[in-house]
């Protein structure tokens, strides 16, 4: 059974009604392109087909209820929250991310609060929400999330994605953004968010955040006898939340020393005079986000060319940018790329934020199997938990998914 249908089953279950509608979106890997996108910089993710889906339906009360199905279908019910009441703070734990949706679309105008229109506040939402992105696996699973709420919501209120007078997507990721920085409290770029919503089945997209312009760059491993493993190493670190704020005001001071308005403004070429300019703890910062920058661009040139094969090398450097000069990996990480490398993978680095989560490699189908081993065994010999191990096909972004009724209503249209 898909999302969709688990969450439309639990709805009723819970509600004892069907819902309006359900809306999922996925979660990501990024090929490359990592800690670039609060610099302004370049990224190349895809979608996973892992997705979180939000079964929905109107209330009558101005309360967001919101029931999440675990992996073995019982239902969590967080308390109701009034959609009116909503301030940065007044949610805490999971439920701040749908939460946090609601109130940064109600900041837009879409104030699900107030679903009823003439009749005032007295609208919110019963939301049961299904998914299979890996939890805490680097791989977005909390912007599925949030980014599957804000269809939800929007849909609810009239504003069905891609329709005449819907937002759009990428406007709808930066409100996403809004609520995870402001609501949530957790300083992410666009990256996620815009993969979850943007992505497309079969392709990369290239997207520069400064200017939101995009591309869905093809990348069909399979028929280059290519693949990308998934290695969720299964760790996480404490680090992981502190680090990222601390990287990212490094970034905004080293721009602010350099004189421009983000890292994106260093050229490759000007980065050793750059360097040379600033203090010790920050030039490595901005030497791996000139550099990744540089290589999101390679790596897109040698897929417009067809030359797949060849990003392998760009993919490490990556990793090693990340390593050495953001010091963002870990022991988990690490081992995983080293064993990957070593088993003959053309590439492979860490994903996503880090101290923990997952690692991709590039290789050939022909030695996955090799490689799976080689990681499986490293990890065996260090003691540490086996990974999650999957090869990765980019699937397709955020939407309506059909339901039972949807079918039903399309065949009545038909027949009459
Ligand atoms: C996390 C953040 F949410 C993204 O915005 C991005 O910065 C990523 O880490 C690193 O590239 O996933």
């Amino acid at each position: 059974m898909n999302q969709a249908h688990r969450a439309a089953k639990a709805f009723l279950a819970q509600h004892g009604r069907a819902p309006l509608g359900v809306w999922s979106a996925p979660g990501r890997v990024n090929l490359i392109g990592e800690h670039t996108d609060y610099n302004d910089g370049f990224v190349l993710p895809f979608a996973l087909p892992h997705r979180i889906a939000v079964a929905a339906a109107p209330r009558e009360d101005g309360l967001l209820a919101v029931t999440t199905i675990s992996d073995n279908g019982r239902a969590q019910p967080a308390a109701p929250v009034a959609v009116a009441d909503l301030e940065p703070g007044s949610v805490t734990g999971w439920p701040a991310y749908p939460s946090g949706v609601a109130w940064a679309l109600r900041r837009q105008g879409y104030d699900i609060g107030a679903l009823g229109g003439d009749i005032g506040a007295m609208g919110g939402a019963d939301l049961v929400i299904a998914g299979d992105v890996p939890a805490g696996a680097g791989l977005s699973s909390s912007h599925a999330l949030e980014c599957a709420v804000a269809l939800a919501l929007l849909g609810l209120l009239g504003h069905e994605l891609d329709a005449g007078d819907a937002p759009s997507r990428q406007q709808i990721a930066r409100w996403v953004q809004h609520s995870e920085n402001d609501f949530v409290g957790a300083p992410t770029g666009l990256l996620d968010q815009t993969a979850s919503l943007c992505c497309t089945k079969g392709n990369v997209l290239f997207l520069d955040v400064r200017s939101g312009e995009s591309e869905q760059v093809p990348f069909d491993a399979a028929a280059e006898d290519l693949a990308v493993l998934v290695i969720d190493t299964r760790a996480s670190h404490s680090l992981a939340d502190s680090a990222y704020g601390e990287r990212r005001r490094g970034c905004e001071r080293a721009a602010e020393l350099l004189g421009v308005a983000a890292l994106r403004d260093v050229a490759v070429d000007d980065l050793p005079s750059a360097l040379g300019r600033l203090p010790g703890e920050l030039a490595p910062l901005a030497r791996h986000v000139v550099t990744e920058n540089a290589r999101v661009l390679e790596t897109v040139e040698l897929l417009r060319a067809g030359k797949m094969a060849q990003i392998g090398p760009l993919l490490t450097a990556s990793h090693e940018s990340l390593r050495d000069d953001y010091r963002i990996s870990c022991a988990e990480l690490d081992v995983a790329v080293d064993a990957a490398l070593s088993a003959g993978a053309l590439g492979a680095r860490m994903v996503g934020g880090g101290f923990g989560g997952s690692a991709i490699a590039l290789a050939s189908t022909a030695i996955l199997d090799d490689v799976r081993r080689a990681v499986n065994a490293a990890y065996s010999e260090r003691a540490f938990t086996l990974p999650r191990l999957f090869v990765a096909v980019p699937a397709a972004g955020a939407g309506r998914d059909e339901t039972a009724e949807d079918r039903q209503t399309d065949k009545n249209e038909h027949d009459a």
